[in-house]
């Protein structure tokens, strides 16, 4: 509509609001429970009841979302997960998609 997008413009609402990115844990067999609360903890900046509830939800469901983000924030942090569970010998992942 027209006048919506003038409206948008007029008012900035795309330069106020960045496109998101959801970041998302992927279950696997072999990374240890207490592994992947230290990252919950560590990366995510979750509280240890937090990091524990989403950590057995990821376990039950197969993956979940632990935090929205920009690209580049999101980008990093998948990267950040990605080599301190090779260093660990953890096949653990995270994924991003945009919201
Ligand atoms: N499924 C893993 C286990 O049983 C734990 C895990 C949870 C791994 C969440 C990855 C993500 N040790």
């Amino acid at each position: 509509m027209a006048e919506k997008t003038i409206l948008k413009r007029e008012t900035n609402l795309d330069f106020n609001k960045p496109k998101m990115y959801k970041v998302i844990l992927l279950n696997d067999d072999y990374t240890t429970m207490d592994f992947v609360v230290e990252i919950l903890i560590t990366v995510f900046h979750k509280n240890a009841a937090d990091a524990t509830k989403i950590m057995l939800d990821v376990h039950q469901k197969g993956r979940g979302i632990v935090g929205v983000y920009t690209y580049d924030i999101a980008r990093t942090k998948i990267a950040l997960v990605e080599k301190m569970a090779t260093e660990r010998e953890f096949p653990l992942a995270a994924v991003m998609e945009p919201e």
